[in-house]
C-alpha cells in the first residue's frame, strides 16, 4: 500500500508553523530508519491533523480529541510499528485532554506530537486552551508541567519552529525512546498560525533552551519543575528536553500478550471477536 501511496501536498496557510513540525518529522523518521511501511501516523483534527496526508506511511485520521486511544490501540496491536500521534493544542487540550492526563500516566510506547497555537486555526481563531481565559496573560494550560506533575510520564520535551535543528533532535529522540520501547514521548511544538495569531514575535523574545543550560538536568524532575515554574514566572518559556526517565511502559507492565484492561478479567481479544461474531449473525 505504503508504495503506491504519494503522500498530499500541505493545505497550510503560507508561513504556518505546522510545515516546520512536518520537516522535522519526516527527517526525524528518515534518521531513525522508520520505514513507511513499518510506520503509522495518526492525527487528530485541525490544519494541525491533515499531516497524516502529508507523510508517506500508514494514516489515520482519528475522531476530534481521539487520537491517542486510537494510537494506543495500534501500539499494543503492533509493538513493531513506530507510531506517531499528532494534533493541535485544541484537539488535544481541550476534548482531548482526558486521554492525555491518562496517556501520561499509562505511558504506552508511541510519540505524540501537538502543535501549539493559542488557537483553533481550522475554524477560524478561537481561542485555545493553551491560550487561557484572559488575552492579556499567559494563563493557558501547560501541559509541561502537566505532564511532570503525573509520576509515570517519561519523556517531555517543547520545540519551537524557529529552532529547526533543536527540533528534529527532539523529533528524534522522541520516536526513538517511544521505539526503545520506554514509553510515552511527549513533544509539544510552538507552532504560529500566522493567520489568526502570529507569536513568532513573542515566542522568539519568550523562548529559554534548557538544552543550552548547563546547569539543567533533564533527568531531575523536581528540578525540571521548578525551572519551568520559575521560568513561567518570568513569562518565559522553557524549550529543549525537559525531563527523561525510566518509567516502565505500559506494555511492559502489561506482559507480552496480555491484553486485558482488567487484571483478572477476560482477554478483550476475545471480548472483541464475540462483538464481531454477534454483529455478523
Ligand atoms: C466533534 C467536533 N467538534 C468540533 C469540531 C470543530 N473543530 C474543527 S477543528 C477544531 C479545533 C482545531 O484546533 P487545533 O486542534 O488547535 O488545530 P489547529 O487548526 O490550530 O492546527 C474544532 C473545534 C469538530 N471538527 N468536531
Ligand atoms: S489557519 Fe493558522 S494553523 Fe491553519 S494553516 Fe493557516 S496559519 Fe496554519
Ligand atoms: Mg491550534
Amino acid at each position: 500500500m505504503t508504495e503506491t501511496y504519494t503522500p498530499g501536498k500541505p493545505i497550510w496557510c503560507a508561513g504556518c508553523g505546522h510545515f516546520g513540525v512536518q520537516g522535522a518529522l519526516v527527517r526525524a523518521l528518515e534518521k531513525v530508519g522508520a520505514e513507511p511501511h513499518e510506520t503509522m501516523v495518526l492525527a487528530g483534527i485541525g490544519c494541525s491533523g491533515t499531516i497524516q496526508n502529508n507523510v508517506s506511511a500508514y494514516g489515520y485520521h482519528a475522531l476530534h480529541g481521539r487520537v491517542l486511544p486510537a494510537a494506543t490501540g495500534v501500539a499494543l496491536a503492533n509493538p513493531d510499528l513506530t507510531v506517531v500521534a499528532a494534533g493541535g493544542d485544541g484537539d488535544g487540550y481541550a476534548i482531548g485532554m482526558g486521554h492525555l492526563v491518562h496517556t501520561f500516566k499509562r505511558n504506552p510506547s508511541l510519540t505524540y506530537i501537538v502543535m501549539t497555537n493559542e488557537t483553533y486555526g481550522l475554524t477560524k481563531g478561537q481561542r485555545s486552551p493553551a491560550a487561557g481565559p484572559d488575552p492579556a496573560h499567559n494563563e493557558g494550560i501547560d501541559s509541561v508541567r502537566l505532564g511532570l506533575s503525573i509520576p509515570g510520564s517519561s519523556f517531555i520535551a517543547r520545540g519551537f519552529t524557529r529552532q529547526a535543528e533543536q527540533l528534529e533532535s527532539l523529533t528524534v529522540a522522541a520516536v526513538e525512546h517511544a521505539n526503545a520501547g520506554r514509553g510515552f514521548a511527549f513533544l509539544e511544538v510552538l507552532s504560529p498560525c500566522v493567520t489568526y495569531k502570529d507569536l513568532y514575535p513573542q515566542w522568539d523574545a519568550a523562548a529559554y533552551d534548557v538544552d543550552e543550560d548547563p546547569a539543567y538536568d533533564p533527568m531531575d524532575r523536581a528540578g525540571a519543575f521548578a525551572t519551568c515554574q520559575r521560568l513561567d514566572d518570568e513569562d518565559r518559556i522553557p524549550i529543549g528536553l525537559i525531563y527523561t526517565g525510566n518509567n516502565e511502559s505500559m506494555e511492559a507492565r502489561w506482559g507480552p500478550g496480555d491484553r486485558r484492561l482488567n487484571p483478572g478479567g477476560p482477554d478483550d481479544r476475545d471480548v472483541l471477536h464475540g462483538f464481531l461474531d454477534g454483529m455478523a449473525s
